[in-house]
């Protein structure tokens, strides 16, 4: 396969004025009829010169320049021809089959409704389309179909028995492309805009579904008006639909007025929901929304710059999360979420730059780099400018690229133009990959404390040397009572070592640094628990309490690891005292109740030097919930007391909290009391949360087989539930069981594996059980690798992701990596390997 390299971008040789669509729809034989108006581009090197259209699956029955009937040379990936030299228009018939697509990119079909993902390079099939991202035209389609509801981009023109016509009067490119077709219902609901504007916002879901729409819809009204207020972003069509379709690779996307997601973020009950599900719906319906200003009205030159929309949109998301819920605790999730699988990422085979500078698939690089390490360079460009720069940098960047496709130097370019300062060297965040180590030290002389800050830029796949990063490092100091005699200050750091004095201190500090984790580093920073155990009682910042928290749980949990330690006193101490404070956040406590995961443990042993041992590490993960249960025990009746439901639900965060807590409290009560309040919390529970939490205390210590049975027999026939029943009995199985559960489970009549959620909930727990997928015997990595080769063939997007599993194998020992290393070499030796999966396969196998 072919290597695209950001070096060589030129522009397309021609612009489009309008798109004029027609589709035909039948699941084996869908006509498309496409009437372009294409002029030669004068901003282009090439203007007017090889004309090439992506085209892939594709039958063509007819093409037309102006009105002519010629013959293209068509290839697997597009057509050429002959054109005029001016304007001309281009009209063309092609054939598609929706119903044989089961990649689910470009037109498919999902339970009989028709449906789109064009994003990244989908449009491609279906029809012929200088198919890329800097190609910007306003479309008009026409669908003829014999369904009640039909749906594309844009507002509504006209409407009859088996026909609508669709009008989108914003320039987009065609990957925001979207068509929807189907026996569908609407959840209606409509929002005012700041200027007056009636908007009418309806979510389409399967008929049945629609008492299930209520909390997306009210995301979407508070994230409409949350984007004005707060970046003065006011919506610009008359109508915004929200489809929910079961098929679909990623959770959600954002097409022009019409966005589609996946159904496991769009319904929610309290019955059939988690609160995790709840705030996950409420920011994957913020994040598309916001989308429509950040990648719609202006968006990305080409796919190396990403992260211009994705890490843009999901720094505001996480922005909307935090001002709806509690922001330190929001931060204190996405960070958990940025370690688990950004950190990760970068010290791993597949490390790659914000920006990357070459893919073969750019589906492989929807990843947390792009996604969640480029909402942290946005976090610490706003925390280095100030936030007031930073409001005037984002005026500026939808005044200066509304209507069109940008790129990273334009987006630094605003905030240069704003704030005066060069940022080139901040830059080095786009295009080096990697995880900078911050080493600090101190020193205390005569009522000065100084900070020695020393950065350490390791080598990843293809950057052997980095330059120095630009770090924002925001400290505070406490005095030895606990107080704060320096408020959270920016250190700016941008050279290799650098120092920091504070003067006029009457006592030695105690610093809280990196506090809210203002930079994506890895702090290295030798100190004492009871230094930890002091941050924890008293730092200002709650992330950083946090922080103490889980550097004492870290610290004892590898002691007992690596030295066969007992559970360190100070730790179980510290984290009792915590957790039974009736003053802080009910959320913040289960969250600082919840210990580092096997795979985090994993990775700092391999860090330290060490040869990471799964079941060594599970058996001490534990041991250390059982030492925690023991010390929190005269407790914990008395918290799930407090913490048990009482009015009616509410998804809101403080009732979210409670149950998180509770849920917490019940999985430590469950190793106490042989699972006994757990059984009486699950017969017991309302809504889902407090059952999943129940199920989920009873199977981490063996139990809970009559629990999976009733379970099953409520929720075998919603199969969003059953994805929990499947995920949570693999993710909780002993490592010697894990592998053969899975196997079994895949033949359960639930388990449809063609369908991305099924697939996920199935197999990715399978990788999340990290001694069950790396048992010594490599059988965790057959099963995932015997599944990775049977989906790709159907759906290449979804093995790709899964195979990611694999992307951890050289911190093992030689054994399990001869196993590892023997699947993707099996993987890579399959004949008619998509593209997808062969180029994670060799990415990863090296
Ligand atoms: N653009 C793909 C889905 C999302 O990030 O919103
Ligand atoms: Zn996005």
């Amino acid at each position: 396969p072919q290597t695209i390299y950001l070096a060589d971008y030129q522009p397309f040789g021609w612009t489009i004025d309008s798109v004029e669509l027609t589709f035909r729809l039948f699941p084996e034989a869908t006509r498309v009829l496409s009437r372009i108006r294409f002029a030669p581009n004068p901003k282009a090197p090439s203007s007017g010169k090889d004309f090439f259209l992506h085209g892939e699956l594709l039958r063509l029955i007819s093409a037309r320049i102006d009105g002519q009937e010629i013959t293209p040379v068509v290839t697997p990936t597009g057509l050429r021809c002959a054109v005029p030299s001016g304007p001309f228009l281009w009209e063309a018939e092609v054939e598609i089959a929706p119903a044989a697509n089961t990649a689910l990119e470009g037109l498919y079909m999902s339970n009989g409704m028709y449906c789109t993902q064009c994003e990244a390079e989908g449009f491609r099939k279906i029809t012929y389309y200088p198919d890329r991202p800097d190609v910007m035209a306003t479309f008009k389609v026409r669908i003829e179909a014999d369904l009640p509801v039909l749906l594309s981009n844009g507002n509504p023109l006209g409407q009859g028995a088996g026909w609508a016509e669709w009008q989108d009067p914003w320039p987009k490119p065609a990957y925001l492309f979207a068509l929807v077709a189907g026996d569908l219902v609407a959840h209606r609901d409509s929002f005012t805009t700041q200027s007056g504007r009636k908007v009418d916002l309806a979510i389409w879901v399967r008929p049945g579904d629609e008492d299930r729409c209520a909390y997306a819809m009210d995301s979407l009204i508070r994230s409409m008006r949350w984007d004005e207020e707060v970046y003065g972003r006011e919506y610009d069509l008359d109508i915004f639909n929200i489809v929910a379709v079961d098929d679909f690779n990623m959770g959600a996307m954002e097409n022009k007025g019409l966005n589609i997601f996946n159904s496991k973020l769009v319904l929610a009950s309290p019955e059939t929901a988690t609160d995790d599900d709840y705030a996950r719906i409420e920011s994957v319906i913020a994040h598309e929304y916001f989308h429509n200003w950040t990648g719609n009205r202006t968006t990305c030159r080409d796919w190396f710059q990403l992260c211009l929309k994705e890490g843009l949109t999901v720094f505001r998301d996480q922005q909307f999360s935090g001002d709806m819920r509690s922001g330190a605790v929001k931060r204190i999730e996405d960070v958990a979420l940025l370690r688990a699988r950004q950190f990760r990422e970068d010290q791993g085979p597949l490390a790659h730059p914000v920006r990357p500078e070459s893919f073969v698939e750019i589906n492989n690089f929807y990843t947390a780099t792009i996604y969640e390490k480029g909402a942290e360079i946005i976090g610490m460009l706003k925390t280095l400018v100030g936030d007031a720069d930073y409001a005037r940098a984002l005026d500026l960047y939808f005044d200066r690229h509304d209507g069109e496709a940008a790129t990273i130097e334009d987006w630094l370019r605003v905030f240069e133009d704003v704030t005066g300062r060069d940022l080139a060297a901040f830059k080095r965040w786009y295009g080096q990959a990697g995880t900078p180590r911050l080493k600090v030290a101190e020193t205390w002389e005569d009522g000065t404390y100084t900070l020695h800050f020393e950065q350490e830029n390791p080598a990843t796949p293809g950057q052997p040397h980095k330059d120095a990063k630009v770090i924002p490092i925001a400290v505070g100091l406490l005095n030895p009572n606990g107080d704060e005699v320096v408020g959270t200050t920016v250190l700016e750091m941008t050279q290799a070592a650098q120092s920091f004095r504070f003067e006029g201190l009457a006592t030695k500090p105690i610093p809280s640094i990196l506090r809210g984790f203002s930079a994506p580093v890895v702090l290295q920073r030798t100190t004492t628990s009871a230094e930890q155990a002091f941050l924890l009682a008293h730092d200002t910042d709650l992330f950083n309490r946090w922080e103490a928290g889980r550097a004492l749980a870290k610290s004892a949990l590898l002691a007992m690891v690596q030295e066969g330690a007992a559970p360190a006193p100070q730790w179980l101490e510290a984290l009792a005292g915590l957790a039974l404070d009736p003053e802080l956040d009910p959320a913040f406590r289960a969250l600082a109740l919840r210990l580092p995961g096997e795979d985090e443990l994993a990775q700092a042993l391999y860090d330290a030097g060490a040869t990471p041992d799964p079941d060594r590490i599970q058996a001490a993960r534990r041991e250390a919930s059982q030492a925690l249960a023991a010390k929190l025990a005269p407790g914990l009746p008395a918290l799930i007391a407090a913490m048990s439901e009482t009015g009616a639900f509410s998804a809101d965060a403080k009732a979210a909290g409670r149950r998180a807590l509770k849920a917490a409290a019940l999985m430590l009560q469950a190793r106490l009391d042989a699972g006994q309040a757990a059984t009486a919390g699950f017969a017991s529970a309302s809504n889902m949360t407090d059952q999943v939490g129940a199920l989920s205390a009873l199977l981490a210590i063996g139990e809970g087989q009559a629990e999976l049975q009733a379970f099953e027999k409520r929720w075998g026939g919603n199969a969003l539930v059953m994805d929990k029943w499947f995920a949570l009995q693999i993710l909780h199985a002993a490592p010697e069981r894990a592998a053969e559960l899975t196997a079994e489970l895949t033949a359960h009549p639930a388990f449809d594996w063609k369908n991305p959620n099924r697939f996920r909930s199935v197999l990715g727990s399978l990788a999340g059980n990290h001694a069950g997928f790396h048992r010594a015997d490599g059988a965790g990595y057959r099963l995932l690798a015997d599944w990775l080769l049977k989906i790709d063939p159907l759906n290449p997007q979804t093995a790709a992701r899964m195979s990611t599993a694999f992307e951890t194998w050289g911190r093992y020992d030689a054994n399990r990596q001869g196993h590892a290393k023997a699947q993707l070499d099996r993987i890579l030796a399959a004949t008619g390997l998509s593209r997808d999966l062969k180029e994670m396969a060799s990415r990863m196998r090296g």
